[in-house]
């Protein structure tokens, strides 16, 4: 509706405006001419108009707060010798600032087992790699409620062949605001997550989940990563699709 104004006015208000009548015989007029005041009227809304356009287009600018974080995971620095060493990124997306959070999680390194297995990954307090992954504290917990209820109780992720790829929506942390995940560190375990079912008080703190294998901290980032993982996932379904036509 706007644009539709904006356009006809843009059109009619060029000054020196002309109205073609639709008989062929009938001559066009300048409307300036004949109306001055109409036209000088036509001139001013269209001014106010183009104002408020530019407006809109400005304030959509300030809105679009679209957020952007990676974590560059690394082995803890106080793991043992004989410990899978597991490298990686995790991305994260927040359209909004309450909107939900995307993620990629990228990571291998983890034993290349035959069987599928499960490691919980979760976001932890603090952004303090100082002593490995030991020193990141418990998991980020600003409502004081239990495991798994924590924004950055991620869950299990399934590991195939040492590697861990996962694309996951819908996350409950957070990039903006009191709760912002951003300068927390993320924890990749060795096992598996309980869920909280585990029946110990360490099962409603953490999940049981085992050594702290690798972690990151999360930093603001440029969208730059995201949509290279986001080509890269794009890439890999295609390569499965293919892979999976040429095996029918
Ligand atoms: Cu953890
Ligand atoms: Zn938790």
């Amino acid at each position: 509706m706007l644009a539709f104004l904006f356009c006809g006015l843009l059109l009619a208000a060029r000054g020196s405006v002309t109205w073609t009548l639709s008989d062929p015989e009938e001559s066009s007029f300048d409307l300036a001419e004949i109306k001055p005041d109409l036209a000088e009227k036509i001139s001013d809304t269209h001014a106010k108009v183009q104002e408020i356009w530019l407006e809109l287009g400005r304030r959509r600018e300030v809105d679009a707060t679209e957020m952007y974080a990676v974590c560059q995971v690394q082995p803890s620095a106080s793991l043992a010798t004989d410990q899978p060493r597991v490298t990686g990124l995790v991305l994260f997306r927040q359209l909004s600032p309450g909107a939900r959070l995307d993620a990629f999680f990228d990571l291998e390194g983890f034993p290349a087992e035959r069987n599928v297995s499960s490691r919980a990954i979760h976001v932890h307090q603090f952004g303090d790699l100082s002593q490995g992954c030991e020193s990141t504290g418990p998991h980020y917990n600003p409502m004081a409620v239990q495991h798994p209820q924590h924004p950055g109780d991620f869950g299990n992720f399934a590991v195939r062949d040492g590697r861990l790829w996962k694309y996951h929506t819908g996350l409950a942390a957070s990039l903006a605001g009191p709760h912002s995940i951003l300068g927390r560190a993320v924890v990749v375990h060795a096992g598996e997550d309980d869920l909280g079912r585990g029946g110990n008080q360490a099962s409603v703190e953490n999940g049981n989940a085992g050594r702290r294998l690798a972690c990151c901290v999360v930093g603001a980032s440029t969208p730059a990563a995201w949509d290279r993982q986001k080509q890269e996932h794009a890439e890999r379904k295609k390569r499965r699709r293919e892979s999976e036509c040429k095996a029918a």
